[in-house]
């Protein structure tokens, strides 16, 4: 069999990509490991940039998002229960749009099949050949039979512990990591959220953050321990340490119920480099993580969609290869910069195990200037919002 571009990935990366080619008449098979109900079982990013929103437009598929979406025209920061006011509107002219990552993944997989696009689901052992060569193809086992697909380009859409990524041999690629002495523990719950606006909150027993999904669907998280495990937070216990890290009058407000689901995320910054090996290219989470911290994995992974599926597009309809010899450099220099943005807002807001009273004061005043400083304040924006593709 013979397609002309692999994804590897049915995730949003995989699937953005997958959608806005086939809308240039472009084919590209999807792989996926699991089946779909799995995909959207997972509870993931909620916030999506305008350049996000663009794309899904691009694609055809935004009219649920901006029917169901709601328009963030800023946020709240809390430093020890103290609570200040980010316009992004007037700062940049520019809201984000919360809208769950799951909600973004259904609306990709119904546009998917509404066009018959192939969807293989629950591959197994994919492995990548020849990548560095002209006819790249890929192998992968399917309900006990192997298969084989030839292509021109393969896109590793495949996540953090993908297989696209190693495929790159090691004395091709470096990466860079850091890891964070702590996870963020995550509650959904049918209740409503507790203010309109995200609020980020400092304090003194480490991060918190009270987000949404809808107006009967909250989503909060809590900084906790590398060791703890979700069974060990009683719903109880979870929002008793929430309300003790907001501020007073959010604390008096929120309204708690039963958690449907609790997950713990370890914080990582990661990324490899080069983003490109032949005709492999990768995407999203396969070439780097974020922490949380600004809600920035979604909205990087969109943006490599964006240099990618320009790139395969001018390569298709001019024969001009600009675009994707160029797509690895382009990709990562937007990538650091949200790199650099996730590491210093995750610095920003949460307790380290050997903070000084110091380090504490330098958090402080970190906070109190951006607070103060209309310049701040706006560099702030600028990257929350999304720096320009
Ligand atoms: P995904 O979403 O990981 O999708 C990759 C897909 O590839 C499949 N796969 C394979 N398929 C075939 N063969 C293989 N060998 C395969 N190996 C893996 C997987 O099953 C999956 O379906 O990557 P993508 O598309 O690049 O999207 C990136 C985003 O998902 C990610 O950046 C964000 O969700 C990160 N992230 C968050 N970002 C935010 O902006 N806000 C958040 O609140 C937030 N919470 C999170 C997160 C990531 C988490 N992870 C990865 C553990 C919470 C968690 C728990
Ligand atoms: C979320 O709603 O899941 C969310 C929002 C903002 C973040 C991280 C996660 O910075």
């Amino acid at each position: 069999m013979r397609t002309q571009v692999v994804i590897i990935g049915g995730g949003p990366s995989g699937l953005l990509l997958g959608q806005l080619l086939h809308r240039r008449g472009i084919e590209a098979v999807v792989l996926e490991r699991k089946t779909r109900d799995y995909v959207l079982g997972r509870i993931r990013a909620g916030v999506l940039e305008t350049g996000l929103v663009g794309l899904m437009e691009e694609a055809g598929v935004a009219e649920r998002l901006h029917r169901e979406g709601y328009v963030h025209e800023g946020t709240q920061i809390s430093l020890n229960g103290e609570m200040f006011h980010l316009d992004f509107k007037r700062l940049t002219g520019k809201p984000v749009i919360v809208y769950g990552q799951t909600e973004v993944t259904r609306d990709l997989y119904d546009a998917r099949e509404s066009v018959g696009a192939r969807t293989e689901f629950e591959v197994d052992h994919v492995v990548i050949h020849d990548a560095d060569s002209d006819h790249p193809f890929v192998t992968y086992d399917q309900h006990g039979q192997q298969q084989r697909l030839d292509c021109d380009f393969i896109a590793g859409c495949d996540g953090f512990h993908g297989v696209s990524r190693q495929a790159i041999p090691l004395s091709m690629r470096r990466e860079y990591e850091k890891t964070y002495p702590f996870g963020w523990l995550g509650a959904l719950s049918e209740t409503p959220p507790v203010h309109d606006e995200l609020i980020y909150a400092n304090s003194d027993r480490g991060f918190a953050l009270c987000s949404m999904r809808n107006a009967n669907l909250s989503r909060y998280y809590i900084q906790c321990a590398l060791s703890d495990h979700p069974g060990d937070w009683t719903d109880k216990a979870f929002w008793q340490e929430l309300r003790r890290r907001i501020p007073a009058e959010m604390a008096e407000k929120l309204v708690t119920g039963p958690t449907i689901e609790k997950s713990i995320a370890p914080l990582r910054s990661f990324v490899t480099e080069p983003m490109r090996w032949g005709r492999l290219f990768l995407c999203g989470d396969a070439a780097h993580i974020v922490p949380p911290t600004g809600a920035k994995g979604l909205n990087t992974a969109a943006s490599d969609v964006h240099y990618l599926y320009n790139g395969l597009r001018q390569f298709y309809e001019e024969r001009d290869s600009e675009g994707i010899d160029r797509y690895s450099e382009r990709a990562l220099l937007r990538v650091w910069k949200a790199e650099r943005f996730s590491w210093w807002f995750s610095g920003l807001l949460h307790r380290y195990p050997d903070q000084s009273p110091f380090d504490l004061k330098m958090q402080q005043a970190d906070i109190a200037f951006l607070r103060d400083n209309e310049a701040q304040q706006r560099a702030f924006a600028e990257n929350y919002v999304g720096l320009p593709y």
